[in-house]
Parts: structure tokens; C-alpha cells; sequence
């Protein structure tokens, strides 16, 4: 028998699993000096369609007093804590991990430890099949590679930028990264780092460069030694869109700390905006340019960034044209969903926080708005969206047996994002609700990642009983340190073994159990600055 269980431990006051598969009907809780505390008996086992498994749940939710305790049934037994600032360090690793995905600079051993090395990807780039010349240093390398792609970095920031906003209370501890100063949380000093970036890949006419990569993926080496020409692919007006928005709540979340550089996000927020205003027909990123193989992050539409951009515009002036702007965009944004093979899963859904997919986004900007008219009618449409949303996660949840809000066929690469994104909608419903369902169910989708899942790994990086060792992420391979960069967020399991390793080894194998820890196998066990993202933002509002 294998029992499952967050790794980490458990909060006092918050729901308390382990799931097993087949063997034994009872368990006991044993505290630090070997005295049975808790007996009790597993729910009845049930088939589990996504893992292949019988599973059965433990719930000892009421052990509320703080310690060290053993789970034990029969021949197995996991050890755990209970505590209340349990998932600080994991919290804190989590957002820390972005200073390691940095590029063009130095990272530096007084905060990279090991894993310093020297400045990458310094030189211009140069616009593909133009001699013109751009200086685009800086920001965060996307994944294990080393791209740069805004658009699934804006959601990376946003992510980061609303997690700041909405519990500033959970970024009170530095978490060593240069520049850090008493006067502005290390989150937003990070997030900057993205941001001055995104500022360099926005035109004089306003519009955002798709990506900045070489032609090619690099082999498994250090950025440093990343030397090929970085191609800039011309702007669409997804990224413009992504980067309307995210300026413009940068522009309010900075304000406070640094007016300066609140009133550059502004001004790009704008530029971007009026761009997209003057050029209605979208221009969707889709293929590589012959000879190019890097990340495509195509889209097939643009109405829901074009939707987030104006709520996001409306909540920074107050300017009713730009909600109504947005309420025609999200209502188109649903005709094409309705009428057309746009996508039908759940991450495509109007509600969705992916990298494509961004309407969850103009719900936030809509619903989280302190200073929202509740009686607007596109307001309750917003809120009653996330309530709908949330209670379908609820439901996949409970067919679930790991009470994991994925179905079968939601196992697809990076599927730990979605896991993620959909504990950060359930967490919005119960700070609307205040129903306890939803927050059980948050913390649940929080409980898979670190481990209570059918693969038993703990997904982040440094973190767990049973850790992940060989990500796809070229330093951690290329830098000859053993344990990989800490706090990062692996894909997770995907069902449709897209690369050699996970064909080889995941043939045959259920949905939740497509996974394998080993570098090469890229479809399910690359990291990326998306996936940690809703992570960052999922504990914050939780914890
Ligand atoms: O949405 C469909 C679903 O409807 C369908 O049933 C299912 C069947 O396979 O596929 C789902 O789409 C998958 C999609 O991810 C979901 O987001 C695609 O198959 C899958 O190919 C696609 O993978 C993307 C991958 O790039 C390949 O393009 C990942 O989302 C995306 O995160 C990943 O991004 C890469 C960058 O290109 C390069 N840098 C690293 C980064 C992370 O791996
Ligand atoms: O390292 C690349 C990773 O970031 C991408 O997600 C993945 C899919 O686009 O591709 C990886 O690069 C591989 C390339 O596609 C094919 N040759 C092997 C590369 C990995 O070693
Ligand atoms: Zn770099």
C-alpha cells in the first residue's frame, strides 16, 4: 500500500488527507513520542479514473494541535508536521525562483549560492529578417529554456503582481535577491525585473514584440554560453494586449513605492492600448518562421487580452468607456468560444488564467476592484462567471478520489498549472462566498502539488519527501550542482507523451501517472515562470 499526503504538512485550521491505494481499512496518528493521538478508518475505496487506482481517504482534519506525527497503516506509514507557518519557506522559494530564471545579469553567489553564474544574453537582438537592431536584455528566461516570451510572462507578473495585492501580508519576509530594500516587498522588486523588460519589447508605435529567442533551443548549457543571435519575432497584438494590462495594474501597484516607474507603466499601458484601439483586426502569433524551432505560444484570439487590457485600463481611470470596451470584448470573446472549435477544455474556458486563454483575468480586474459598482450589470456577470467556474472545479474535484480538480483528459503538459490556476478561482469564490467548500477544495489542489497525487512527488523543487531531481531546466542540468535550483514548479503529468522519454516510459501508463524525473522528458517535467506563478498567487490568498 502507498500512502499520499502534502509532504510539507498541514496547517492547524485547514483540511487534512492522505489517500491510499488498496490494503488496509483503519490508520492511526502517531505523535512525536510514538502515542496513537488519532484512529481511524479510510472512507470506502474507490476507482480512480485518472490514476488507474483504488484510493481511499483519510481525513483527520480535527488534528489541530501543532507537532511532528506519524501516519501509519499497516506495513507503511509518511511523517508529518502540523503547524501554522508551515509553507513560509515553500511560499517564500517559490517567488525566490524567479531571481534564478533571470537573464542579463549577473546572478550572484551572496544570493544564488551555488547556482551563480554570469550574465547572459546581453547583446541586441535583431528583428527577424531586418538589420534592425534592439536592446531587449533582462527579464526572466520563460522555462527550461532559455526564450523570452511576453505573453506567458505577463501572466507570470500579473499572477505575482495580484498575489502582492491581495494578501501583501505573505511577502513580509526578504527573500535575498539584490536591490532589496526595507521600503518596497522583494516580490515587486522581482516583478520589476520582468516588467523593465516588457517595456523594452514594446515599439515607439506602441505594439509588443511576440518573442526575443534565438533560432534554435540550445543544448543543455549554462545561459552564459548561449551565443547565437536573438531573433525579435514582429508584434501581435496578443502580447500588446498582455502588456496594456499589465502595465496598467503595475501602474497602480507601484504607485506607492516608486512613482517614477509607476508613471512608465502607465504611459506603455496607454501606448499599448492606443495601439490597439487604432488596429481592431487581431494579429495572432501562430507559426515559427522557417528555420526557427523555439516556443510558438500561438493564439486564436485575441478578444479576451483585448477584454483583460480595457478592465484593466478601466480599474486604473475610473473611465467607464474602457469597461464598456471591455464588456463588448468578452461578449465576443464568447460568441467565438460558443460558435466555433476555439476549445471547449477548461483552461480554454472564458474563465481560464492560462497564457492563452486570459479571460479569468478580466474577472479579476472586473470583480477584485475595490472600487467596483456591484449593481453594473457586466460586474455580475464576472462574479457569476467565477461562481460557476469554481463550483465546476468543486465538482471534478469530488469525482476525483485525490480530490484533485483535474479530469482524465485535463492531464496535458503543465498540467500542474492548471491545478494551480483552478485552486486561485476557488479561493476568489470563497473570498466572494465565504462557503468553506471552496476553500477545502482550494487547499486540496495545494495538497496535490506537494504531494498527495497519484505519482507521490512533491512538484516543487527542493521541497518534500520524494522530490523532483532532473527537471527540464538547462542550469540545473549544466551547472554540476546535484540537487536542481529550489522552488520551482515542475509541468507535471501529460498524457500525451510528447517527448522520447515519456513515450518510452509512460505508454500504457493512466492520465495522473504520465510523469518522469529525468531532464530530457520535457512534456512532464520541464519547469516554466507560468507554472510557478499561479503558485505564488494560490498560497497567497490561502495562507
Ligand atoms: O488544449 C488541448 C486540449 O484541448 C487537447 O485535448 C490536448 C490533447 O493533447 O492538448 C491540449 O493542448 C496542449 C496544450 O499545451 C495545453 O496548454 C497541447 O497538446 C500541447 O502541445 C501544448 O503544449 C505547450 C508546449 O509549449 C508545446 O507547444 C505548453 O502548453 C506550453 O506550456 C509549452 O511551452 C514551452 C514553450 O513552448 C517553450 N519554452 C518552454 C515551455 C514549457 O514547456
Ligand atoms: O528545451 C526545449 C523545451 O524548453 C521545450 O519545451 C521543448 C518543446 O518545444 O523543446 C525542448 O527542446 C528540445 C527540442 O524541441 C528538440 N531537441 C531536443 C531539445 C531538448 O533537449
Ligand atoms: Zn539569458
Amino acid at each position: 500500500m502507498a500512502i499520499f499526503l502534502n509532504q510539507l504538512g498541514f496547517v492547524p485550521g485547514e483540511l487534512k488527507l492522505a489517500h491510499a491505494t488498496e490494503g488496509e481499512e483503519s490508520f492511526e496518528i502517531r505523535n512525536a513520542w510514538g502515542k496513537a493521538i488519532i484512529t481511524g478508518r479510510f472512507s470506502m475505496p474507490r476507482y480512480d479514473e485518472a490514476s488507474g487506482c483504488t484510493v481511499a481517504t483519510a481525513d483527520f482534519t480535527s488534528l489541530e494541535q501543532e507537532g511532528q506525527y506519524t501516519f501509519i497503516s499497516g506495513e507503511s506509514s509518511a511523517s508529518f508536521r502540523v503547524a501554522p507557518n508551515i509553507y513560509n519557506a515553500v511560499g517564500d522559494a517559490l517567488y525566490k525562483s524567479f531571481y534564478y530564471f533571470r537573464c542579463g545579469c549577473d546572478l550572484l553567489p551572496e544570493f544564488a549560492g551555488a547556482y551563480a553564474h554570469k550574465a547572459c544574453h546581453t547583446e541586441p537582438a535583431v528583428v527577424f529578417g531586418m538589420d534592425t537592431k534592439v536592446d531587449v536584455s533582462g527579464g526572466w528566461h520563460d522555462a527550461g529554456d532559455y526564450g523570452r516570451y511576453p505573453a506567458p510572462g505577463v501572466k507570470a507578473v500579473a499572477d505575482l503582481l495580484y498575489a502582492y495585492e491581495m494578501n501583501p501580508l505573505a511577502f513580509s519576509r526578504p527573500v535575498g535577491i539584490p536591490d532589496s530594500s526595507s521600503r518596497i516587498p522583494d516580490v515587486l522588486t522581482e516583478a520589476r525585473y520582468e516588467l523593465e523588460y516588457l517595456l523594452k519589447m514594446q515599439t515607439a508605435e506602441g505594439s509588443v514584440y511576440h518573442k526575443s529567442t534565438p533560432m534554435r533551443f540550445c543544448g543543455m548549457i549554462m545561459p552564459e554560453e548561449e551565443k547565437e543571435q536573438m531573433v525579435l519575432i514582429p508584434p501581435d497584438t496578443v502580447a500588446t494586449a498582455d502588456v496594456a494590462a499589465v502595465m496598467a495594474i503595475a501602474c497602480r501597484v507601484y504607485e506607492p513605492f516608486d512613482s517614477a516607474f509607476s508613471d512608465r507603466c502607465k504611459q506603455a499601458a496607454f501606448a499599448a492600448y492606443d495601439y490597439l484601439s487604432a488596429h481592431p483586426e487581431a494579429v495572432l502569433p501562430g507559426r515559427n518562421p522557417e528555420g526557427m524551432n523555439t516556443g510558438t505560444y500561438g493564439d486564436s484570439c485575441d478578444k479576451d487580452e483585448r477584454a483583460w487590457a480595457a478592465a484593466a485600463m478601466y480599474r486604473l481611470t475610473n473611465e467607464t468607456k474602457y469597461l464598456d470596451e471591455s464588456e463588448r470584448y468578452f461578449a465576443e470573446l464568447e460568441e467565438m468560444r460558443a460558435s466555433n472549435n476555439v476549445g471547449n477544455s477548461k483552461w480554454m474556458d472564458t474563465m481560464a488564467l492560462g497564457w492563452s486563454s486570459m479571460g479569468g483575468y478580466v474577472m479579476m480586474s472586473v470583480v477584485f476592484n475595490s472600487g467596483a459598482d456591484s449593481m453594473n450589470p457586466f460586474y455580475q456577470k464576472m462574479r457569476a462567471r467565477l461562481i460557476a467556474a469554481a463550483d465546476d472545479f468543486l465538482a471534478i474535484s469530488k469525482r476525483s478520489a485525490f480530490g484533485v480538480s483535474l479530469s482524465p483528459s485535463d492531464y496535458v503538459w503543465g498540467s500542474n498549472m492548471n491545478v494551480m490556476n483552478n485552486a486561485v478561482v476557488l479561493m476568489l469564490a470563497y473570498k466572494l462566498t465565504g462557503a468553506q467548500q471552496y476553500r477545502d477544495a482550494a487547499v486540496q489542489q495545494w495538497n496535490y502539488l506537494l504531494g498527495d497525487n497519484p505519482t507521490g512527488y512533491c512538484y516543487v523543487t527542493g521541497f518534500g519527501s520524494k522530490q523532483v531531481m532532473h527537471p527540464h531546466h538547462r542550469p540545473s542540468e549544466a551547472d554540476g550542482v546535484e540537487a536542481p535550483v529550489p522552488g520551482m514548479v515542475s509541468g507535471g503529468p501529460n498524457a500525451g507523451l510528447h517527448d522520447a522519454v515519456a513515450k518510452e516510459k509512460c505508454i500504457g501508463l493512466a492520465p495522473a501517472c504520465c510523469f518522469v524525473d529525468e531532464t530530457p522528458s520535457y512534456s512532464t517535467n520541464e519547469v516554466a515562470i507560468y507554472w510557478n506563478s499561479p503558485a505564488v498567487l494560490a498560497w497567497a490568498l490561502m495562507f
